[in-house]
């Protein structure tokens, strides 16, 4: 009965349309088809950028793994590249400002909404949970600075020097000349942005760096910035973004990938089209790379970059695998 009813009611609105019942219309059933959510990749998963992802996503998988909640999973995840003094480009070992100074911007977001921040954060090793604390143990969302490093001190972190003999010299040897160039794929061991998914559905996100090498002293980039270097809304998905911030802040970078994902796109198109957007809004962008992760709910994984050389590392169904991005700007 229901079925013919239905059926009777389809026809009547393709009439009214004034289209012909061919039986081609009549077979796809249009009204009853589900949406196309594949549920093959749900959680857990995690994905990050660059090379130095790999040993990243090891910790955050081995949260996830136990069932642990993506947030956790996240900052476990970034802390070791934070901790890393081989890493140039993240926390401890960070190259520093035209002036000499590591200076750190990290953020983290969790399934709720909520989020934290640290920007121009000095002397503290780990960034991104003086940013989780942020997140749960103040009104506010981001502190920055004298203002964020005593936040940090107050709840028990250490004074470090963050500045190893190895940045220190290269630090040395750019004075020489002082010409502000950031290269393009240095960040072979960059910001490092991550998404995870968890056993029970929930996203979460963390974005951490000492930023571009031999910047302006108190230049802040995208990743402190929600919605820029990183953006999570658990209904959707979550994105990050490594590269050069400035292109990411002026577009609002991990915001867009993830409203285009509300708005119907998959990860890997949403990543695609935030790329574009740079291309068709800033004239000079074939002079930079910025790089784009995506995940969306059902655990679909998107990755997209202006210049070939951004890799990032993707942990899912127990193997951790780097994978080389695609590209916008081919020959
Ligand atoms: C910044 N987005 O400070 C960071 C740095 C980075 O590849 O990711 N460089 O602009």
């Amino acid at each position: 009965m229901k079925t013919s009813r239905r059926k009777f009611i389809r026809q009547s609105a393709v009439a009214g349309l004034g289209l012909s019942l061919t039986p081609s219309i009549l077979k796809a059933d249009i009204a009853d088809k589900p949406k196309l959510i594949s549920k093959k990749n749900t959680g857990p998963l995690v994905i990050s950028t660059w090379r130095h992802g790999m040993a990243a996503n090891e910790a955050a998988w081995k949260v996830l793994s136990e069932n642990g909640r993506a947030l956790d999973a996240v900052e476990q995840g970034v802390r070791i590249t934070e901790s890393d003094p081989e890493c140039m480009s993240v926390g401890y070992g960070g190259l520093p400002d035209r002036d000499g100074f590591v200076t750190l911007d990290a953020c983290i977001m969790d399934e709720t909404g909520n989020c934290g921040s640290v920007s121009f954060l000095q002397n503290i090793k780990n960034p991104i949970s003086v940013a989780r604390l942020v997140m749960e143990k103040t009104p506010h969302v981001m502190l920055s600075g004298e203002g964020a490093f005593e936040f940090a001190q107050s709840k028990g972190f250490k004074k470090e020097n963050l500045l190893t003999e190895k940045a220190r010299e290269a630090w040395l040897k750019w004075k020489r000349k002082s010409n502000y160039e950031p290269v393009i794929n240095v960040e072979n061991h960059d910001t490092i942005g991550m998404i995870a998914l968890d056993k029970s559905g929930n996203i979460s996100g963390a974005c951490t760096t000492s930023g571009i090498a031999f910047k302006y002293h108190g230049r802040v980039g995208d990743s402190p910035i929600i919605g820029a270097g990183m953006f999570v809304d658990n209904e959707v998905g979550g994105a990050v973004a490594t590269g050069t911030g400035e292109l990411v802040m002026k577009t609002l970078g991990t915001f867009l990938v993830v409203e285009l994902m509300r708005n119907g796109m998959s990860p890997q198109e949403a990543c695609v089209e935030a790329v574009k957007r740079i291309a068709n809004k800033i004239p000079d962008y074939e002079k930079f790379q910025i790089g784009y992760l995506a995940i969306n709910k059902s655990g679909d994984t998107g990755a997209y970059c202006i210049q070939k050389g951004f890799n990032y590392a993707l942990y899912q169904d127990d193997e951790n695998k780097l994978i080389d991005s695609d590209f916008y700007l081919k020959e």
